[in-house]
């Protein structure tokens, strides 16, 4: 696809059409989702109380929804959106919600987008509107448990989420107190128990099996569960280790992962600087000066936070000095590829056990 040169902030870019109307979508994102909203809500009407759907929630599905699609073209990426169509339609379904309702929502998308959009836009909205379409033909694979196949651990995984959605956070705490005196490792009790109860514990909120109650808790939980840990971690760090801050951008909330990563980095001996959910960009590039930091370790779960990890990452590079290694991670990035490459990173990883190992050949240690 051809590029057009632009201005964007005072800045002559190149960009291409997808990524200029990605640009479109988030200035009338507002316009936009108060539009789809108002041309939805009447069909929505005998449905949106049992949904416990009201005018703010829904135009915050709007946003999201719009959100996903702007990324998808930022990232000229149409199966991104599809996949994001896909899931819309597990989740909707887990709430009786026909699926006649996803069908509407690519509809007046395409409708309200086609009024804010010059005609050239079309056949490209058109393009993302049908891959959508065509992966809806396909059954999803949300009925398949993440805990099939977790290696020797596969018993202890099932327990741990037996446990813990039971409410027992004592019982599942012993559990992996027994485990790691047995001389399982932590590497393995975080990528082998913890991270794939965590990805089904999403899977059974998102096909409406638990609430969002026992889903807080199992989070809340591991997280206690991971600081009782902390403590045979912290012995490897290296007084004078290799330094990483790690943090998950402005308005992503989805820390488990990263924490996991750093965590593993210090077992290598890093020093980490850990500075979880939703961080001020500034503050980032504030520590990443103070300590001296030879790589950055961002971390997002939704495509909603790309345009918070595009803003950050450009910010640190602006910044003088030696210049510090930025590596990206996350679900968003995990499961899509050319979403991932899409933010120029020095590198990026799938999961906590790629990523220590690639950010260990990157920042050579003394
Ligand atoms: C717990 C959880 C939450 C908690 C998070 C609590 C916390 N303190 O972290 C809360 C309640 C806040 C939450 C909120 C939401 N969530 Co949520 N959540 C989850 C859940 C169940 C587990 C997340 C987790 O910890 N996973 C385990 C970790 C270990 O996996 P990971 O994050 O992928 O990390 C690994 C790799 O990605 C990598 N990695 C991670 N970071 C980094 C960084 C670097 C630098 C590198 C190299 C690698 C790397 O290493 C890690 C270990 O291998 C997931 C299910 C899932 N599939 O993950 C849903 C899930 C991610 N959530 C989802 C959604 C939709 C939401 C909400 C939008 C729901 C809503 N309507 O409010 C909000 C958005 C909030 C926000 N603004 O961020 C969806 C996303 C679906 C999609 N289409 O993308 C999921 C997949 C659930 C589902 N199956 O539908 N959520």
């Amino acid at each position: 696809m051809g590029t057009t040169e632009i201005e964007d902030q005072g800045v002559r870019v190149m960009k291409t059409l997808e990524q200029q109307i990605a640009d479109t979508i988030y200035t009338s994102i507002s316009q936009l989702s108060n539009e789809i909203v108002s041309i939805q809500q009447p069909k929505w009407a005998d449905i949106s109380p049992k949904y416990g759907m009201n005018q703010a929630k829904h135009s915050d599905y709007g946003r999201h929804d719009l959100c996903q699609l702007a990324e998808a073209l930022t990232a000229s990426n149409p199966p991104q959106y599809a996949r994001y169509i896909v899931w819309l339609r597990a989740m909707l379904r887990s709430h009786q919600v026909p699926d006649f309702f996803v069908e509407l929502n690519l509809e007046t998308e395409q409708a309200a987008l086609g009024r804010v959009l010059p005609p050239e836009s079309h056949p490209i909205i058109s393009h993302y509107m049908q891959s959508a379409r065509d992966a809806l033909k396909e059954e999803d694979k949300f009925n398949l448990s993440f805990l099939k196949d977790t290696g020797a651990h596969t018993e202890l995984a099932k327990k741990y989420l037996k446990v813990l959605l039971a409410g027992e956070r004592g019982e599942a705490s012993q559990l992996i107190t027994r485990a790691i005196e047995s001389g399982v490792s932590i590497q393995d009790i975080y990528l082998r128990v913890l991270a794939p109860c965590l990805y089904e514990v999403g899977r059974l909120w998102q096909t409406g099996r638990i609430t969002v109650a026992h889903e807080h808790f199992f989070s809340a939980a591991t997280q206690f569960i991971m600081s009782e840990l902390y403590p045979l971690i912290h012995k490897h760090v290296a007084q004078k280790g290799r330094v990483a801050v790690a943090a998950c951008v402005a308005g992503e909330l989805h820390e488990i992962g990263l924490r996991m990563i750093t965590d593993l980095l210090e077992l290598e001996g890093w020093r980490t600087f850990y500075l979880g959910a939703n961080t001020p960009s500034l503050s980032v590039v504030e520590i990443v000066r103070e300590k001296k930091a030879q790589l950055l370790a961002l971390s997002i779960c939704l495509p909603t936070s790309g345009p918070a990890l595009r803003e950050l990452i450009s910010i640190v590079r602006e910044q003088p000095g030696d210049g510090v290694r930025i590596i990206i991670g996350g679900y968003a990035i995990s499961v899509d590829p050319v979403y991932a490459a899409s933010f120029g990173a020095d590198g990026l990883a799938v999961n906590a056990g790629e990523a220590v190992a690639m950010m260990n050949s990157l920042v050579k240690g003394e």
